[in-house]
């Protein structure tokens, strides 16, 4: 953190009582932004949990540090709060491949199938959706919908698509869409990386296409790899996800050695490397600054309540979900 990290904090108290505001920030905004969302009673976690922290807010005000889609599933899940997003311009390539008018066309190609959609996807695409779902809760979901005799639609991202078609073997109409983040990732390098290190964990959202899959020893969401990260016995993690979480994962375990995974592989070229160019637009600046502009979330009420019931039916298979994992436990 930079010298004048306490003076930030103390200026970023002052501005959150003042405007009766509270911090919520994703893991993947860069260390000072999750440090002062901590430092500040704010919270850092994944996009569905940021969402229900802000419903347990007094504050009228909640400021997302994160992506465009966050914004709006905080709104969706708190209509009565003002949301605003440290930049209106902070979007997601998952979110931008999928825009409503085509994806309505491609469900009505299949209309006997229930339509999935990952978290990462606008509020008018998740307001025609039968499901949202995380990355946490994707593969149970699924698998139920599948022993119900449901046919099922997946968007928009191809490789948790197809990772969860290889995990469940439910055959599923898959969107083509991608994170240019976890895309990136390369095979050959990160081969070359694990044998260099030798006694490592390789840890691998699932965003990340097949053959990087393939080598990782735990695939999971943010919140999965984080865990894993501390739990893990070896001294070196190489870890394929935005690097933001790494500030998470150092606080776990000071003691190991953090790793990104390789984006060049040879000859390739490099788009992201790792960092999520629209996570970035987030920094401490734009948060005192953020009443100066137009960034409040604003969506129609029609769509808050289309968008609030499949996201409401994935909370409650997740909570069902996980009461009797407790019991079977
Ligand atoms: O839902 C989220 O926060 C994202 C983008 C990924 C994850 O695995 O948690």
């Amino acid at each position: 953190m930079d010298s004048h990290y306490n003076e930030k904090l103390n200026l970023v108290k002052d501005f959150l009582k003042k405007n009766n505001a509270k911090l919520i920030a994703h893991y993947y905004v860069d260390a000072e932004l999750q440090k002062l969302a901590e430092d500040t009673g704010g919270c850092v976690a994944d996009s569905l949990q940021m969402a229900k922290f802000g419903s347990q807010q007094e504050e009228a005000n909640l400021i997302i540090a994160g992506v465009k889609f966050m914004g709006e599933t905080a709104k969706i899940l708190n209509p009565e709060k003002n949301i605003y997003v440290l930049d209106k311009e902070a979007t997601c390539s998952l979110d931008e491949s999928c825009k409503v008018d085509e994806f309505r066309k491609f469900c009505s190609d299949y209309p006997d199938r229930e339509v999935v959609v990952y978290a990462n996807t606008s509020a008018e695409v998740k307001s025609i959706s039968d499901w949202v779902v995380t990355s946490s809760i994707a593969i149970p979901l699924v698998e139920n919908l599948a022993r119900k005799g449901k046919k099922i639609i997946w968007a928009p991202d191809k490789y948790l698509g197809a990772y969860i078609e290889d995990q469940t073997g439910i055959d599923m109409k898959i969107w083509d869409g991608s994170c240019i983040v976890h895309e990136e990732y390369k095979t050959i390098e990160l081969k070359k990386l694990k044998k260099q290190l030798d006694d490592c964990e390789v840890l691998v959202h699932p965003e990340s296409p097949r053959s990087v899959i393939q080598l990782a020893d735990v695939v999971g969401s943010t919140t999965k790899l984080i865990n894993a990260s501390k739990s893990s016995k070896s001294k070196n993690i190489i870890v394929a996800t935005e690097k933001g979480i790494f500030y998470q994962m150092k606080k776990l375990s000071p003691d190991k050695n953090f790793y990104e995974a390789p984006t060049e592989g040879e000859g390739a070229t490099c788009k992201s490397c790792g960092r999520c160019p629209w996570m970035n637009l987030n920094t401490s600046q734009k948060l005192i600054d953020i009443f100066k502009s137009n960034n409040e979330i604003l969506l129609s009420n029609s769509i808050i309540q289309s968008a609030k019931k499949s996201i409401n039916r994935m909370i409650e298979f997740e909570d069902k979900y996980y009461q009797e994992k407790k019991k079977v436990s």
